[in-house]
């Protein structure tokens, strides 16, 4: 049994407008093997129709939606979403969108998993000029107002930690202090983006196995944001380290932007993922072998 593969569709925006080619989108992934497809979470930006005519492309493919990719960077989502903000009207305007976002998902049988990250407005480095005690309080009442209404509508919560030059400087960069986040927070899961730990995180064995049975979905680059192989993330241990924590969710790609061209993207990226698998598999094969009398 290997792992699920699925995309996240506003990475190809570079080269390929998903909403205008759901299609050829979907079916290239289809034929390439991949489980799913991370469609976008913006409500009120994304007419209804156009969302549910590739949910059903996708359905008809037999691709699932097991997450929707909520925008928090500006660049991202073209206006604020702080979830860590200070300014109570500010803080309150990204829970409401994220409350927009439960509302999508439930429409699902099965619905789909959205992630919430703190970032702030405008970058600061190296130190956020908020507090780290501040922001962390901000994006708890957050976490717990979004978890207590995604609840009782079967719609899973994960939060995703982002690097200091994205995401807050000095809070919610690392997968260690998102961890002690959810811990706090009833219902909330992690995230794993492996371009975000490459940068934050200690060995990438050991972040997998303190995300633990906490961890519900993958971002899948390399250290250069690239196609997993072209950088120097460790795949094969990252592969046993999921093994090792009984990991059952998606890996969907997320890397932008997207290089040498969309389609040698979707196809190196789960080409590559399952070499790792296989070569692990072979691996544990020759040990037994080896330790056979
Ligand atoms: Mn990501």
């Amino acid at each position: 049994m290997g792992f699920n593969y699925s995309l996240i569709t506003c990475t190809l925006t570079s080269q390929i407008d998903f909403w205008e080619h759901p299609r050829e989108v979907l079916e290239t992934m289809a034929e390439l093997g991949y489980d799913g497809v991370d469609l976008d979470a913006e409500p009120d930006k994304i007419p209804l129709e156009k969302f549910n005519e590739a949910r059903e492309i996708a359905e008809s493919l037999g691709l699932k939606v097991p997450a929707m990719i909520c925008a928090w960077g500006v660049w991202h989502a073209g206006e604020i979403r702080d979830l860590a903000s200070c300014d109570e009207a500010t803080r309150q305007y990204a829970v409401d969108y994220t409350r927009k976002c439960i509302d999508l998902s439930a429409t699902f049988d099965d619905p789909p998993m959205l992630e919430i990250d703190a970032v702030p407005p405008a970058a600061e480095y190296p130190c956020s000029s908020i507090p780290r005690d501040v922001l962390r309080a901000n994006f708890i009442n957050s976490a717990r107002e979004i978890c207590d209404y995604a609840k009782p509508k079967n719609v899973p919560i994960a939060t995703e930690p982002i690097n200091r030059f994205e995401g807050y400087s000095g809070f919610m960069n690392s997968i260690t202090e998102a961890r002690s986040i959810a811990d706090e927070v009833e219902g909330l899961d992690l995230l794993l983006d492996f371009f975000h730990v490459n940068i934050e995180d200690g060995p990438v064995t050991d972040t997998i196995l303190l995300a633990g049975d906490k961890l519900k979905h993958v971002h899948l680059a390399d250290s250069n944001r690239q196609a997993p192989g072209t950088g120097h993330i460790d795949w094969l241990n990252a592969v046993r380290a999921f093994h090792a924590i009984g990991f059952d969710g998606y890996l969907s790609v997320d890397s932008v932007p997207v290089k040498p061209d969309w389609r040698t993207l979707l196809k190196h990226s789960i080409d590559f993922m399952k070499a790792m698998e296989k070569t692990v598999e072979m691996q544990e094969q020759i040990n037994t072998e080896c330790h056979g009398s």
